[in-house]
């Protein structure tokens, strides 16, 4: 059956949710937990269910994300396993970017012609979940679907940022509205579980996940030139031309983590006692690239503190933090509710002395910092005694070093924060 399949990640548009952690790489290279980037999700969970024909659909063909999918997913040469990026690219025929989902997808049908499949998945490439896209599969050849979505019970709060769907009694969907207003919510409602209920989760979410039948995407995607999004309306269009389109309900940990806010709130939420979403299950492994990295060394308390390897901590206290790979942070700091990032390569012994000759701030956090909500970006020199204090007493704002983001200060990859800064 996963011999079937070929898989596509939605790797971003032009990314600006994600701002500026997007300034300069592609949403999928974007660090997540402090080894890993966003297209390792997508990639494991395809990975996991035995699918290992993947592309991954990017506006910018950036060096890290290259060379990030080429360092981690090798596969035999006896498996036909593999992981391409597909960048938007001009062609005499079309000169533009990928003007949507459905766009990028149409774009790059030419590419996957060849191949052979019967169902193609489709996912978004900035989420957080672990699901198991055997099952899903499972469903859709069982209800002789055309296409399947993922839906997922959500909140009136959660329901405008989502496609809501009804379906009838066997399961099939038979209407769809892409982020439905609040006026317009109530008849949207549908019939859940009793536990789903009792959280209010009442409206049932498209999770932008899709399984189509080979045909029927192709057929779709070029009888309707001019449609460049599923959710606006490739799949509206499908429900209208009354093609069997079946709901995969779906009750795990899942969020959306395309904007700041939801992205820090999922970093930070693993470093809870009980993570909702859990790296350490051994079924659900979550690859990336292998470094070889010494273990990480620390002084201070830590408190809910995730620390990845090749770090050098001499904190005072860290509380509710993730730790990039490389960090070093110097005596007498204290850090929390925060992402470090950490750094891509270690500056030399001589490299620091140098930089401290100099009365300049070497690569990692200084002494005596202070800093709160905050995500420090890779690369980053922060000297002695800087205070970041983010929250929501902060407007939001784009400076050159730092840009605030609901409340949240993200320090841009690269910068030197000198002694004293002060935000
Ligand atoms: P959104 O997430 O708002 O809603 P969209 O912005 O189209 O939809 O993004 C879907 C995925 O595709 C994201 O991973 C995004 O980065 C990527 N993407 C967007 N434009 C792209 C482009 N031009 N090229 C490549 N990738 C691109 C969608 C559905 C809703 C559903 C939610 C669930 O439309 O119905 O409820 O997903 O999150
Ligand atoms: P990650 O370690 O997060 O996977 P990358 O692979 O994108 O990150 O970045 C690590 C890369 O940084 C190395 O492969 C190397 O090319 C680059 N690098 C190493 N040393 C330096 C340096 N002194 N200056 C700039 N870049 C460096």
């Amino acid at each position: 059956m996963t011999n079937d399949v070929i898989s596509i990640i939605l790797g971003g548009g032009a990314g600006t949710r994600l701002y500026p952690l997007t300034r300069r790489r592609s949403k999928p290279a974007v660090p997540l937990a402090g080894k890993y980037r966003l297209v390792d999700i997508p990639i494991s969970n395809c990975l996991n269910a035995e699918l290992n024909r993947i592309f991954v659909l990017t506006q910018f063909n950036s060096a890290s994300l290259n060379k990030h999918i080429k360092n981690t997913y090798h596969f035999s040469n006896f498996d036909k396993g593999f992981v391409d990026i597909l960048a938007a690219e001009q062609t005499p025929d079309n000169p533009t970017w990928y003007q949507g989902t459905a766009d990028a997808v149409r774009q790059c049908i030419h590419h996957m012609e060849n191949f052979e499949f019967e169902y193609v998945l489709i996912l978004s490439g900035d989420q957080l979940y672990q699901m198991d896209f055997k099952k899903m599969i499972r469903h859709h050849i069982d209800t002789g679907a055309e296409i399947s979505i993922a839906t997922i019970p959500v909140s009136a709060k959660d329901a405008s940022d989502f496609g809501i769907l009804k379906q009838n009694d066997e399961g099939a969907i038979v209407s769809f509205t892409e982020k439905p207003s609040q006026a317009v919510l109530p008849p949207w409602a549908s019939e859940v579980s009793e536990e789903m209920q009792k959280e209010g989760r009442i409206y049932l979410a498209s999770m932008g996940i899709y399984i189509f039948s080979r045909q029927v995407l192709f057929d779709m995607l070029n009888d309707k030139p001019d449609a460049t999004d599923f959710g606006k309306q490739i799949i509206p269009q499908a429900i209208e031309a009354q093609r069997r389109i079946f709901s995969y309900q779906y009750e795990g940990y899942w969020t959306d983590i395309g904007n700041i806010q939801s992205y820090f709130e999922a970093n930070i939420g693993l470093t809870d006692e009980i993570p909702l979403f859990n790296l350490f299950n051994e079924s659900q492994t979550i690859y990336s690239r292998a470094r070889m990295l010494p273990p990480s060394k620390i002084s201070g308390t830590m408190e809910k503190t995730m620390i990845a390897d090749g770090c050098i901590i001499m904190a005072n206290r860290l509380e509710r933090v993730v730790v990039g790979i490389r960090t070093r942070i110097g005596k007498g700091t204290e850090i929390s509710n925060a992402y470090i990032m950490g750094s891509d390569y270690y500056q030399t012994l001589d490299e620091i002395e140098k930089a401290k000759a100099q009365g300049h701030p070497f690569m990692g956090i200084g002494e005596n910092c202070v800093i709160n909500n905050a995500i420090i970006d890779k690369n980053c020199a922060i000297g002695n005694g800087v205070h970041i204090n983010g929250g929501k007493h902060l407007a939001d704002g784009d400076f050159e070093k730092y840009t605030v983001k609901d409340g949240i200060v993200v320090v841009k990859k690269g910068v030197i924060l000198e002694d004293g800064f002060s935000i």
